[in-house]
Parts: structure tokens; sequence; C-alpha cells
């Protein structure tokens, strides 16, 4: 970080922090010098004002208290592992991808009842592999379908957006839509590395859209007479994230998975879903994040590109009720990002950025990554090695890493051979 930015930073958190004209957060800002000042709180500073000086104090006081504070005001706090869920492995296949994997697909029955919203995974695994594998775990936007053309995938049932150069019509995928993500999940690429690949539909767990909850999972865990989440209770982000831990469950009953090396990854929206699953989560034991923005790695604080009060115009369904107090009052939000990417702490976490993506806000993504270094260097664990955002394609790792890829908003083969070569140092090799 150069010393001016350092500079800016602590001269804001002596004054007070600028507030937004009426009417700012509508309109997106994509000017360096329009950022303006501002206040970040400090994670090595509890509620009651004691400074965290020790990785214990951190562990049992300050780490639990953030954790609460982003389920209070911003994603919402899901429930736990449901007693009665049950695992259901729907087809094994040996010799999938000319023998180069074995494909299975596992349903997870939430409640146990076939009936009630499930989801289903898709598994490869290298079939070179001499013991359990560790393995790489996102959601997926098309279906599992959509992530190759392996025509022995099954084609996902659930509802999703109409897109006829995506194959789904009448809400639903059809044959057309296999292989339509491919160019993200470079399957071949990741198993020849010896990882496994582990994929769900996001909308087995919660349908991307405004409904008012009465889809998805939320209405599962309704009290009595309950119709909604409550304000501090689980929006779809936090939902996805609560999937992406009752895959986990899954891993850890199989036996070809390491499920103590299972990386957690998404990309944009699914990248916020994927960091706050790594908070919440500790059994991910590495977290990445692609292009996740607004809500994700990106500092709400500043003024470029998405903002809160954006985000939580378009998308009202992803956060929690009580994130919408901060629309355009982002100062006064009791976190930010950086302590998001803290909570990940030591355990190591990937930040990516495309160049052409401004409205992730690249800056701000590389900010929360670096900001978080303190707590990593509490914790015994190496902060991203660089002072300011690095040129484009000179990815930095320590346990934090980031890089920013020229193009646009997109997985790309190079983000995942960055990830991969991360994977391959903090948990493959270790
Ligand atoms: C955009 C949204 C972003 C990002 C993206 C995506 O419309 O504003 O925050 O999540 O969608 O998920 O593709």
């Amino acid at each position: 970080m150069s010393n001016n930015l350092v500079t800016r930073i602590l001269v804001a958190s002596l004054a007070m922090i600028i507030c937004s004209p009426a009417g700012w957060a509508q309109e997106a800002n994509y000017d360096e010098s329009k950022v303006g000042q501002y206040t970040l709180p400090d994670p090595l500073v509890c509620c009651d004002g004691a400074p965290v000086k020790d990785a214990q104090t951190w562990q049992q006081k300050r780490r639990p208290e953030i954790l609460k504070l982003f389920e209070e005001y911003m994603y919402g706090k899901a429930p736990g592992k449901p007693q009665s869920m049950t695992f259901m492995t729907t087809s094994v296949n040996k010799e999938a991808l000319n023998g180069l994997a074995t494909r299975k697909e596992v349903t997870v029955y939430f409640t146990g009842r076939q009936q009630d919203p499930n989801m289903n995974i898709l598994i490869y695994l290298p079939n070179k592999a001499t013991k359990p594998v560790p393995l790489f775990v996102g959601l997926n936007f098309g279906g599992n379908q959509a992530i190759s053309t392996d025509p022995g995938i099954t084609i996902s049932k659930s509802w999703m957006a109409n897109s006829k150069p995506d194959g789904i019509t009448d809400h639903r995928a059809t044959a057309a839509s296999r292989g339509k993500e491919a160019s993200r999940w470079p399957v071949e690429r990741i198993l020849e590395r010896g990882y496994g690949l582990a994929t769900i539909y996001y909308g087995d767990i919660d349908p991307d859209f405004d409904d008012g909850f009465k889809n998805g999972v939320q209405p599962l865990f309704y009290k009595e007479g309950q119709t909604r989440p409550a304000p501090n209770e689980w929006g779809s982000i936090a939902a996805w994230a609560w999937g992406l831990s009752r895959a986990m469950d899954y891993f850890q009953t199989d036996s070809d998975i390491d499920a103590k090396k299972v990386a957690v990854l998404g990309h944009s929206r699914l990248g916020k879903t994927s960091l706050w699953a790594g908070a919440t989560d500790e059994r991910f034991a590495l977290v990445i994040s692609n292009d996740s923005g607004c809500g994700g790695a990106a500092l709400s604080r500043r003024n470029f590109g998405e903002t809160v009060q954006r985000i939580n115009t378009s998308f009202p369904h992803w956060f929690c009720t009580n994130f919408k107090k901060y629309n355009g009052k982002e100062g006064d939000l009791p976190v930010d990002q950086h302590m998001l990417i803290a909570l990940i702490a030591p355990r190591p976490v990937y930040v990516a950025s495309a160049e052409e993506d401004r409205w992730a806000d690249p800056r701000g993504e590389f900010l929360s990554a670096k900001l978080a270094g303190p707590i990593y260097k509490l914790l015994g664990a190496a902060p991203l090695p660089i002072e300011d955002m690095p040129a484009v394609s000179q990815p930095a790792m320590g346990e934090v890493a980031y890089h920013i890829r020229p193009g646009k908003h997109d997985v790309t083969n190079y983000d995942w051979d960055r990830y991969m070569d991360f994977a391959d140092k903090h948990l493959k090799n270790k």
C-alpha cells in the first residue's frame, strides 16, 4: 500500500466519516479521485475498545464478535446442519471423461424428505489418485450439466431464469444447455493436476429471484407462523453458503475425498458466497473469491463501482433485511469487507480481480486482501507480500493471495491455474 494511501486512511480515521449526498449511491463512480475519504473499522479493536494483541483474544473474542456483526447486519444468520438430512448417491461412473475420472452424483435431502428442496452435487475425482483427493467446490450458475459437455451429467430440473442462448426455456434447462459454462470449469485441467471438483447449481438451494422467500431452503426453517426471514436472518447469499456447508457435510462422509483439503471458490455473486462460506465454516481449508465485488471482497466504503444501495435495490433478496439500513450509509456499517477476509485467517485465501471489471472495484478487492494482513500476521500466517496494487498478471501469494488479470468479469484458465498453484502450495503438498 502506498504511504499516501496509508496517510489517507489514517487521516480519515481521525476525522469523521464523509457522508454521501442524497442520490450519490445511485450513480456509479469510476473516478479514483472521487472515491472520497473513509474510516475503516479496525479489526484489531474489540467492540469494548480493547485492543487485540494476541491470537487467543482474536480467536475467542474479536473473531466471534466480527462474525456476529456480519450475520446481524449483512448476510443474516443461517441455521446449522439439519438433523434429519440424508445423502443419496444417484450415479457413479468410473470411466467418465475417457477414463480420466470417476463421476458421481449425490442428492442432499436437507430435511430427509424427498419432496422438500434438495440439491444435487456433481463430483469428478481423478482416477489416477491413490489416496483421498483434495477438492475444489463451487456453485454454478446454469445447472451441473452446463459445466461440461460430458453427456453423462444429469440435466438440472430446477427453476432457472430463461435464456435462449444458454438453452433455458420455460424456466428449465434443456439439452442445449450442456457445456454452456464449460469455459469457466476446466474440468480436465483440474483433474490432471490431481484435484477433485464438486459443483452444485445454486438455484437448487435458493432460486435467484426475489419472491419474498417462499421458495428455496428458508421456509424449511420457519417457526410456527413465520412467513419470511427475520431482519437478521439469512438472505440468498447466506443460504447458498449454507448449501456449501451441507456439501462439506457430505464430503466428510466420502472416503475418496480428503475433507481436510477442500477449497471453496466462486465467481461474482457466488464469490461473495464462497467468502461467506469460508468465514462461517472453518472446515473449508482454502477460500477463493473470483471477481466478487460489492458484498464480497470489495470494501463497501469505497465509492467506486457497485454500492450497497445499488446492490440492495437490484437484488433485495441477497442480504438480510438489516443490511438495507446502510443504503448510502456505508460509513455506519460496523464492519467492512477486509474483516470478512480476516475471518478466514489463518487459512489461505485468494482474491482475484479482472482489469475491465470496474463494477466490482478491483482496487477495493485488493485493499481488503491487503488490510486483512495484520490478522494473518497475528496468527502466524503470511499476509499479501506486496505493498501496492500489482500490475496485471503479477500474482502475489502469501497465505493471502491476489491477482488482477486483463479482461472482463469472468473465470478463465489463467484464474484457475493460479488457484491451483496456490492450492498446490497450501493444500496438496502440505
Ligand atoms: C451483478 C451484480 C454483481 C455481481 C454480478 C454477478 O449484476 O451487480 O454484484 O454479483 O451480478 O453475480 O454476476
